[in-house]
């Protein structure tokens, strides 16, 4: 059995602990290699080295480090393939999506910050006669990444790439569950040259080698994704400290459509927007709110498209559910499903754990799943389910489904379908999300600011956002 190992000041090493975690392949249920449990005493020789290689990383010039950085993208290219592979085993993902979102979005995560650190420019406001004041930012210093199972190595260079870019050196903890195309990461860093110690991978749970991180006095900043209950506790752990924080937490995500849409293209993107991922994506459209007068027209369609869905093997290239990424995510999800019947739901189609032959037998499979009936405040509609499960709610006027949209506690994306200009961006303006996509889902332009509002998070990444999260401005004002 593999044993993986944590990279730490350039070299692959064993926990200090000499303790390993089991790592499930979640399609057939089975164990199919070890993950670092690794201790404070890891997370100490990650800090140690990262600070070392600090004062060299941080001053070396941009051009340098872009052509670093860039040289890892075209190494994750290269490798694609293998990547792909290795993202769907782990995390049970179809390994078509994992080829043609998760590992080139990762090479296309490394490239933009790459580049971007070159046009990341100082600002000056002159005062005309008096003074002129400049402001300069630098890296931050030592920061903790962390990030979840979802969409592994697509979430992870999210957050490494512009750290680095920015000039900071990093320690990041990927998921317990889904460490493998991390692992592999950390041998494609050691090929394209990076220096010791600028970016140390631990692996481990959140409870012991996510806490250490994130307790360790000498990291400066922290960029966390994942679940709000997990972001809380981290809040409250380096709040106090007076730690920068960056928050990308949970979604209950509205997807409204309204009688004036385009249907075909409304149903097609609402099937994506649910069942991408298994659902297990912060910005899945997990509530569908449709207009009366379409209500059962919508309804009709969008069931016999999800009937239509394969769910099976992740490795078979014509699947397009695969395995939900753990047994206690699956419990979780089918909880819901129960939860969602007692309430008072009722399910049109799915709502079953999935029995696929083969291989997979033991697998951690659930039906894509319809609910109606339900009204928008009972608890399937207010809580994260991160499942391939959606509820479709009828509206009658707009300030309804506007009252919808804002009804839960979230606030990450919201998705309008209607061919009327003046309505999309009067409810656009109207809903309280950070990213709101009118007759489009995972549009992703990465120079925008992405992140959530109320309990969806804190902060923005993207774009330059990222860059300025990972940096500190110092003004400087001349008396003229
Ligand atoms: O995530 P956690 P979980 C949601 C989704 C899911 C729920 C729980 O609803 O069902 O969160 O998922 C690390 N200190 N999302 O429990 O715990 C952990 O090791 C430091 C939404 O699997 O948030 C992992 O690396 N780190 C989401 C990372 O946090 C800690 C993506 C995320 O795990 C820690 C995933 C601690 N005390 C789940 N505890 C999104 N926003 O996309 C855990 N971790």
């Amino acid at each position: 059995m593999q044993n993986l190992l944590n990279y730490i000041n350039g070299k692959l090493a064993e926990p200090c602990s000499g303790q390993w975690l089991d790592n499930i392949n979640p399609a057939e249920g089975k164990i199919y290699c070890r993950v670092p449990d690794s201790t404070k005493e890891d997370i100490q020789l990650a800090v140690d080295a990262a600070q070392n290689a600090f004062s060299s990383w941080s001053t070396m010039p941009t051009e340098e480090r872009t052509k670093i950085l860039w040289k890892l993208a075209d190494l994750i290219d290269r490798d694609l393939e293998k990547l792909a592979l290795a993202e769907s085993i782990d995390n049970g993902k179809t390994v078509k999506l994992a080829k043609s979102l998760d590992i080139p979005r990762a090479a296309s995560n490394i490239r933009f910050y790459a580049t971007a650190a070159q046009h990341f420019a100082s600002e000056a406001h002159v005062n005309e006669n008096d003074s002129v004041n400049y402001t300069t930012r630098f890296p931050i210093g030592v920061v903790g990444c962390i990030s979840p199972w979802n969409l592994p190595l697509y979430l992870f260079t999210w957050k490494i790439a512009p750290a680095l870019a920015a000039g900071c050196t990093v320690v990041a903890k990927p998921s317990e569950l889904t460490p493998m195309t991390a692992f592999l990461f950390s041998q494609l860093c050691r090929e394209a040259g990076l220096p010791a110690g600028v970016l140390n991978i631990v692996h481990g749970t959140g409870a012991q080698t996510g806490q250490a991180l994130i307790e360790h006095p000498k990291i400066t900043a922290i960029s966390f994704t994942g679940g709000t209950v997990t972001g809380k506790k981290i809040a409250g752990t380096a709040a106090p400290m007076f730690k920068k924080l960056s928050l990308e937490l949970g979604g209950k995500n509205p997807n409204l459509v309204f009688s004036d849409c385009n249907f075909e293209d409304a149903i097609k993107n609402s099937i994506r927007s649910s069942f991408t991922n298994q659902g297990e994506i912060c910005l899945c459209g997990s509530r569908i709110f449709v207009e009366q007068t379409i209500f059962d027209r919508f309804v009709e369609e969008f069931v016999k498209q999800t009937k239509q869905l394969t769910v099976g093997d992740p490795l078979n290239e014509s699947t397009n559910v695969g395995a939900l990424v753990s047994e206690a995510h699956l419990k979780k999800v089918l909880g819901y499903v129960a939860l969602a019947k007692q309430e008072g739901g009722k399910i049109l189609t799915g709502g079953n754990q999935l029995e696929v032959a083969g291989r997979c037998a033991n697998g951690f499979f659930i039906e894509p799943t319809v609910i109606v009936g339900l009204d928008e405040k009972c608890r399937t509609n207010q809580e994260e389910i991160f499942g391939p499960v959606v509820t479709i709610m009828p509206f009658n006027t707009e300030e309804q489904a506007i009252a919808y949209a804002n009804s839960t506690p979230y606030g990450l994306s919201a998705t309008l379908w209607t061919e009327n200009l003046k309505r999309a961006h009067r409810v656009a303006h109207q809903i309280k999300s950070g990213i709101i996509w009118i007759n489009c889902w995972l549009h992703r332009d990465l120079r925008t600011p992405f992140g959530g509002m109320k309990q969806s998070g804190v902060g923005r990444e993207g774009g330059l956002e990222a860059l300025r999260f990972f940096t500190e401005a110092k003004n400087v004002c001349v008396k003229l």
